[in-house]
């Protein structure tokens, strides 16, 4: 017995020395992000054998039956490595805070929010990257921006009334057509080699996805032409660009500060555990991510957004602009009497004011301070929680990032509140792509957790009692 703990605990040294020695290496100054990851993979595989070894028969503490019909609040289910969430705290991104990411990675010349490039990087490998790779890393993306013509065509086909977020799902579920991931799995690749394509498909899924946006957005709303992605730019810039709002240098800010703190939020929200379940039956990124869509697209998730500037413009047409707080609460009210939510409010994980939602009031009061619409939100930040909690059911009473998103956009004239969990799937990739290359790369297995009939769990407790 001792010896067994000695060898577990030598093999979790030596793991955590080759991990920390990797994750150091003075070689990630001239690398791509490929060959950094390649770096970083063999350690990793030694540090969750390790990890394994050591703890893998513990236990996490009790399952309780209201866990099973309460939608898994709480229960240890999942490994995800880009964030983790507080729930007084907020989201760190490989241990970052939002305003440290802010201040630590890389931005465009001028520019005060992070490139999304970067905070890929980071969320992929767990490093801040130079300004040199985030450079590269927009040229790869720019690069590899092109939809197939056919995927241009099924966009082009879809009715205009069809919703954005259907749009987004069915192109990015027809990328597959040319994934590397599928196709080499046809070609029989070895189990040790997934993360290779995997890693292909998922640069090329976020680069495309620009395009996608764009497209759906023109055809839908605007009928511009669609420039061509500029490889100088960065890929915040060019998807502005694709939106038709490229030259408003303020607009491009909001979206790399939009993309940074949409793209990962742990891993047991519906988009993120979809993607990652989807992808465990090797699933090629492509399916895995359409299947994240299709879960962002619900209004309790990602299409909050779209509500909450719905749920605004209604309450102003009904009591009208500057109204006064009583007004204000009255209108609140009527929504909760309604058996209707309060969209932007509450929280599944979080218990206080979320940090996305921080970081938009900070941008909104350097940026446009005087917006009538941002003078709302601020106004309803005063009002809702007081009600919430009289209320007596939500566990959080505070906003959530989708509070404040709409009225940025919609400050800069992207009104089209159909469109915006769209620029919410973009940034979601990011996370759900930097997790599916770490599963592919450590042999995630497929996701398999255990059911029971309410009559089964009946019976299990019938002599219990
Ligand atoms: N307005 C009215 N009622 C609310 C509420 C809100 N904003 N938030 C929670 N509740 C209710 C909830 O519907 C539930 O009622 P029932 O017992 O009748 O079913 C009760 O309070 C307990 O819910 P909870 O435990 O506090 O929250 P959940 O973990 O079940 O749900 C949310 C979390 C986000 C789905 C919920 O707070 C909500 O519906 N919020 C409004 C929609 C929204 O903003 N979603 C976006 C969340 C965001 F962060 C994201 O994913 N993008």
């Amino acid at each position: 017995m001792a010896s067994t703990t000695r060898s577990v605990l030598k093999a979790s040294r030596a793991a955590q020395f080759a991990r920390a020695k990797s994750f150091s290496s003075s070689a990630v100054k001239n690398t791509s992000l490929k060959e950094r990851l390649a770096q970083l993979i063999p350690a990793e595989i030694e540090n969750v054998k390790a990890i394994r070894a050591a703890h893998g028969k513990k236990s996490f503490g009790p399952v309780l039956v209201d866990q099973l019909y309460g939608g898994m609040r709480g229960l240890p289910a999942l490994i995800w490595d880009g964030s983790v969430l507080d729930a007084e705290e907020g989201i760190r991104f490989r241990g970052k805070t939002i305003p440290e990411c802010q201040n630590l990675l890389p931005k465009a010349p001028g520019g005060q929010e992070p490139l999304p490039e970067s905070l890929f990087w980071l969320l992929v490998t767990g490093e801040v990257p130079t300004q040199e790779q985030v450079t590269e890393l927009s040229k790869d993306w720019a690069a590899r921006a092109a939809l197939p013509d056919f995927v241009e065509e099924i966009l082009d086909r879809c009715p205009p009334t069809l919703h954005p977020m259907s749009q987004f799902s069915l192109a990015v579920t027809a990328l597959n057509h040319n994934s590397a991931f599928a196709k080499a799995y046809q070609d029989g690749i070895s189990k040790k080699e997934y993360w290779g394509p995997t890693f292909e498909d998922c640069m090329d899924l976020i680069a495309k996805l620009p395009n996608i946006a764009g497209r759906i957005y023109q055809n839908v709303f605007g009928q511009r032409k669609l420039p061509a992605i500029d490889p100088a730019k960065d890929y915040s810039h060019n998807l502005a660009t694709l939106l038709g709002f490229g030259d408003n240098a303020a607009f491009v800010e909001l979206l790399r500060l939009y993309i940074t703190i949409h793209s990962d939020h742990e891993g047991g929200n519906v988009s993120a555990h979809t993607g990652k379940l989807v992808g465990s039956a090797l699933s090629d990124p492509f399916l895995a991510f359409s299947a994240s869509l299709n879960g962002l697209a619900g209004p309790l998730h990602g299409l909050a957004n779209q509500e909450v500037l719905i749920w605004l413009r209604k309450m102003q047409s009904k009591i009208g602009e500057n109204a006064s707080d009583e007004a204000v609460k009255e209108y609140v009210w009527s929504t909760l009497k309604g058996g209707q939510v309060v969209p932007g409010y509450g929280h599944a994980v979080l218990r206080k004011t979320d940090p996305r939602y921080t970081a938009q009031r900070e941008f909104a009061l350097k940026h446009l301070p005087d917006d009538p619409l941002f003078k709302l939100v601020g106004q309803i930040y005063n009002v809702v929680p007081d009600i919430l909690l009289e209320a007596g059911k939500a566990k959080n009473p505070w906003p959530n990032v989708d509070a404040h998103s709409g009225v940025l956009l919609t400050h800069y004239g992207l009104h089209q509140m159909q469109f915006y969990t769209v620029l919410f799937g973009v940034s979601r990739a990011f996370g759900v792509a930097a997790q599916l290359i770490w599963d592919r790369a450590l042999g995630a297995p497929l996701e398999r957790p255990k059911s029971y009939s309410s009559s089964a769990i009946e019976k299990i407790f019938k002599d219990k009692q």
